[in-house]
């Protein structure tokens, strides 16, 4: 059933998004996408392709449509089912900017400058750090709080952000009535935070301007072997996992276990005695086998834009009225006059 099931045992809410600065990563895949494909049955799913989020960095339209369409394609090749769920782009639902402003004016300048990602990209991106990028959290909070969420499947990165929108939720709460679900952050057990191949304590991130930290979901058989035989290791040869003296090899480990679906124990166990040149070969090989049927369905639905549209305007509509219902409520309990119908 879809967000506006009416099902006698209620299904729990969820919302989740990623936005399309760039193609999907083997990280966006294990932080937050394979939960959602999990989750689709258990639970009231609404799922959105971030553009709005998107814009805090200069895009060249052209390349940011491009982006958009695939990362849509991306999700649907996945297995996120838009019969199952609700799915969307951010920007043809006008609700999320519109929350947006509310919370504004109800989240303090000290909380948001506390946001860790904001202080982390206005230091790696000092000649564009525009209100937007602030703002950032806030935005997430009225994706989160107009569907009433209760669980919010993210990465390790975005942990802060959605305890942020809690805080927001209580708050309002508290000056008006009960309005707002507060909701909860839910983080995959392996696969948290995937690290960069060549820098492997930092963050995997589809922005990153080395192409071989970064595996994309849509990257070809054999880059995606080439960029895992060029990972960063250590000196030591046992394929072990310590993420403070083998952070490379842990978190190949990790990738290892997410794409492979064996836990990281019995991974250790199957690489015992091997080098790490035959563990690094095996984990290239377990995400390209992964990958393969996926990219098949990728390229047939990317190819077919009026499915992708039939998808985006079902999905939008569906999205629509159930924000709708949550930012009438909150324009009453502010106190702004209704327009009489
Ligand atoms: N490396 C990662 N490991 C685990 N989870 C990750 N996520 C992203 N990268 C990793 C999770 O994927 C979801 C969508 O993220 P997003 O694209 O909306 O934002 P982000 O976290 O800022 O992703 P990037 O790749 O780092 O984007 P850019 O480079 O544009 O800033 C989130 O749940 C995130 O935690």
């Amino acid at each position: 059933m879809s967000g506006e099931t009416t099902d006698t045992i209620r299904k729990k809410k969820i919302f989740s998004a990623v936005k399309p600065t760039g193609s999907p990563t083997i990280g966006s895949y294990a932080g937050a996408l394979k939960n959602w494909i999990a989750m689709q049955d258990a639970y009231d799913c609404v799922y959105c392709v971030a553009d709005l989020h998107s814009i805090t960095v200069s895009l060249e339209p052209a390349v940011f449509r491009k982006n958009t369409l695939e990362m849509l394609a991306m999700y649907l090749a996945l297995g996120i089912n838009p019969e199952k769920c609700v799915l969307f782009l951010q920007s043809h639902v006008s609700a999320h900017a519109e929350l947006a402003w509310v919370l504004n004016c109800y989240t303090q300048f000290g909380e948001a400058s506390r946001m860790t990602q904001f202080k982390e990209k206005s230091k790696r991106n000092p000649e564009n750090v525009n209100v937007g990028l602030f703002d950032y959290p806030v935005l997430m909070a009225a994706d989160i709080l107009l569907y009433q969420a209760e669980t919010v499947p993210v990465g390790e990165d975005q942990k802060q952000h959605v305890e942020l929108a809690r805080n927001i939720a209580q708050r309002f709460n508290n000056r008006y009535s009960p309005t707002f679900v507060l909701p909860e952050p839910v983080m995959p057990k392996y696969g948290a935070k995937i690290y960069g191949l060549q820098n492997p304590t930092a963050k995997m991130s589809k922005s990153e301007e080395n192409p071989n930290d970064c595996v994309y979901l849509a990257d070809g058989a054999d880059e995606i072997m080439r960029k895992f035989k060029a990972a960063v290791t250590d000196s030591d040869s046992a394929v072990k996992y310590d993420k403070t003296n083998k952070p490379g090899i842990s978190n190949l480990l990790t990738v290892y276990s997410v794409f492979s679906g064996e836990s990281i124990d019995k991974a250790e166990k199957e690489f015992e005695g091997k080098g790490y040149a035959d563990f690094k070969k095996r984990v290239g090989e377990a995400v390209i086998e992964f990958l393969k049927p996926v990219q098949a369905e990728y390229k047939k639905l990317l190819a077919d834009k009026n499915y992708l549209q039939s998808v985006m305007k079902s999905g939008a509509e569906r999205a629509a009225r159930i924000a709708r219902r949550t930012l009438s409520k909150v324009y009453r309990k502010v106190g702004f006059v209704p327009l009489e119908q």
